[in-house]
């Protein structure tokens, strides 16, 4: 990597500020059926033909359930502040509910106790996207059980590890939940039904409320509790673009922010959908219980999306930053349409917009004065090239500087941002796009198993050491 990389960086952020990087169970563990852990739907779809590109599994992926040790010195190389890990259900619990596997709860405190020894901050989340299957089998997240299901988990996670973890947020990316496995069924459990989908952002919502109100009542550690939601930049082009934005953030942010920080239904959600449901699945006080204290609002953010209403003229352009799939993930709104960004784009073909970050945390804190946020995943994919034990990858070296920068910015207008985390630590399992797509600052070469940093991995790492560095001269 060329020495001036890095000029200009680090961006000045707040004393306390936490710089880290983030991982999912699934996406990295392997070891999928070690020690007694039980099956998720992930496993299930990624083993159903057709479903992930090339046939992968996360059977192995990192093998990070493995190399536990040697993946938490990686971390302590990089000077990583805090970590962000979600817990496998069902490897702590192999069906859902009732019996506890020791072993893999044993595995979730040696990582804690090891990030703990090494002085980085543990931030656990309990869910991303790997329900037991044992819950599918029983309706997964359109039957009201499973939410009731998740607040015994969180209860035993919390007498597990609620000593220890510094920070606990209950759902990744929702939207992603609700809409991917049950509307589009790009996602597993990979149902295609429009009324499942509604239903389980509802399920999802409560889920969230009961497992706050839960940690809170066994957790022993002073700790913070978030939740981590994904936002997409929404654009104009042309005159039904504002109709097509306020369907488009009804689904993908209303749906959840308005029950769990404003105790309330998304009246547009509600009439953009009313051909689908009439929410009568929302029992009274539901919205009460997914409206909880919050200490924390997780941000992902990985692009804009231009829409606009299809005039039915010409075939319609989809939502491509998906895999394509029967389904849609727009229940009740199918007709907008997402007009393709000339680019630049990542491997994935999302589009390179740091723009909308800040104008996202700028709006987020308007909206929610109080409530301090945390950059919880951003990254991006690329065709990588390992060269004699190097990956000189400029390109994600550049898009993770400009989004660091547009996140100081919007620290200078006056957000109220606690941290940055950077996806992924490991290139990993990418969901229905396989071990094609790697998102890592730390490249893995799934034939050894051998890691190896990324010049992204040590741009993070020298940004780290000069945030540190200038926090301690001032
Ligand atoms: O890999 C995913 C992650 O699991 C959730 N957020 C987006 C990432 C990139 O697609």
């Amino acid at each position: 990597m060329t020495a001036d990389s890095w000029a200009g960086v680090p961006p000045s952020f707040p004393h306390g500020f936490v710089i880290g990087a983030a991982t999912a169970a699934y996406q990295i563990e392997g070891g999928h059926d070690a020690d007694g852990r039980g099956p998720s739907i992930w496993d299930v779809f990624s083993h159903t033909d057709g479903r992930v590109q090339g046939g992968d599994t996360g059977d192995v992926a990192a093998d990070h359930y493995h190399r536990l040790e040697e993946d938490l010195d990686l971390m302590a190389g990089l000077g990583l502040h805090a970590y962000r890990f979600s817990v496998s259900w069902s490897r702590v619990q192999p069906e859902g509910r009732g019996a506890l596997n020791q072993a893999g709860l044993d595995f979730y405190r040696r990582l804690v106790d090891g990030l703990l020894e090494r002085g980085i901050d543990p931030i656990a989340t309990l869910y991303h996207w790997d329900l037991p299957q044992a819950l599918e089998d029983r309706g997964g997240w359109p039957a009201r059980d499973t939410a009731y299901a998740f607040e015994e988990y969180a209860a035993v996670l919390g007498a597990a590890l609620g000593d220890r973890v510094h920070m606990w947020t209950t759902l990744n990316e929702p939207w992603c939940s609700a809409y991917l496995g049950y509307g589009s069924g790009a996602h597993a459990p990979g149902r295609t039904d429009d009324e499942a989908a509604l239903r389980a952002v509802h399920h999802l919502n409560l889920a969230h409320g009961l497992a706050v109100r839960e940690l809170r009542r066994t957790v022993t550690h002073d700790a913070a509790y978030s939740v981590t939601l994904n936002f997409r930049g929404l654009e104009s082009v042309d005159e039904s673009s504002p109709e097509a934005i306020a369907r488009i953030d009804a689904l993908a942010h209303r749906s959840f922010l308005d029950p769990m920080l404003h105790g309330r239904l998304s009246e547009r959600l509600v009439s953009d959908t009313a051909a689908i449901t009439d929410w009568g699945f929302v029992r009274s006080g539901d919205l009460d219980l997914a409206h909880q204290e919050l200490d924390v609002l997780g941000v992902n953010y990985y692009y804009t999306n231009a829409v606009r209403i299809w005039d039915g003229q010409g075939p319609r352009l989809r939502d491509d930053n998906h895999r394509e799939t029967a389904g849609s993930p727009w229940p009740g709104s199918r007709d907008v349409e997402f007009v393709p960004d000339p680019g630049p784009r990542t491997a994935m073909g999302w589009n390179i917009a740091p723009h909308g970050l800040e104008r996202l945390l700028v709006s987020l804190s308007a909206e929610f004065p109080d409530l301090p946020l945390m950059v919880t995943e951003n990254g991006a994919a690329f065709d990588d090239v390992a060269t004699d034990g190097a990956v000189h990858d400029q390109d994600r070296v550049d898009y993770l500087r400009r989004h660091f920068e547009a996140a100081a910015s919007a620290v200078r207008r006056g957000v109220d941002l606690r941290g940055y985390l950077v996806w992924s630590l490991l290139d990993n399992f990418e969901w229905a796009w396989g071990f094609e797509k790697r998102f890592g600052i730390v490249r893995v070469d799934y034939e050894t198993q051998r890691r190896t940093v990324k010049d992204s991995g040590q741009w993070l790492a020298a940004t780290i050491a000069a945030h540190d560095a200038a926090r301690r001269t001032h």
